[in-house]
């Protein structure tokens, strides 16, 4: 159900002032950026193999990232794993007592599905599912 590593989330305060590093120090591939507004967030995407780093910036004051770095600074912020079903991956971690931080799937980057875990229900890891396309009827 749940297929591969999908992307690391890392928190920085300007995608722009990153954007070097990652690209031309470390070489990978700029995939480009996008405002996902439900989050309050701008991401940048770079290619890794069959997964990706996402770079995340906040756009608001109230943006969890916002949060996430006046409180830890710059660094590793989720891990985001891929899956087909994520309707199916929601009422598995359900089901095991694990809380969801919504109520149904968010819209992310990518017009992909996204929902969160809490960190505090999985050893202080912000766990994120994600899913292409619509969710399985
Ligand atoms: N990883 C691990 N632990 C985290 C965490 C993270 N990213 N963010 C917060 N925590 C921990 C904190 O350390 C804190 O622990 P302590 O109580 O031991 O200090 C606890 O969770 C509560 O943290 P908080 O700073 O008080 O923050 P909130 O409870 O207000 O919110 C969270 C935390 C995870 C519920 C919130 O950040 C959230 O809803 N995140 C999901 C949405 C998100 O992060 N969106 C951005 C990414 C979007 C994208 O990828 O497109």
């Amino acid at each position: 159900m749940l297929t591969k590593i999908d992307h690391i989330g890392i928190a920085v305060r300007s995608i722009d002032e990153k954007i070097p590093l990652y690209r031309d120090v470390l070489g990978l591939e700029f995939l480009g950026d996008e405002l996902v507004e439900s989050q309050g967030v701008r991401v940048a995407f770079f290619k890794l193999g069959e997964s990706m780093l996402e770079l995340l910036e906040p756009t608001r004051d109230d943006s969890p990232i916002a949060k996430y770095l006046e409180k830890n600074g710059e660094g590793i912020h989720h891990l985001a794993v891929g899956t087909d079903d994520i309707t199916a991956a929601r009422d598995r971690a359900l089901s095991n007592g694990l809380r969801l931080l919504s109520d149904a799937p968010l819209d992310g980057a990518h017009g992909k599905l996204i929902s969160f875990v809490h960190p505090k229900d999985t050893g202080g890891l912000l766990l994120e599912f994600t899913q292409r396309g619509a969710p399985k009827a």
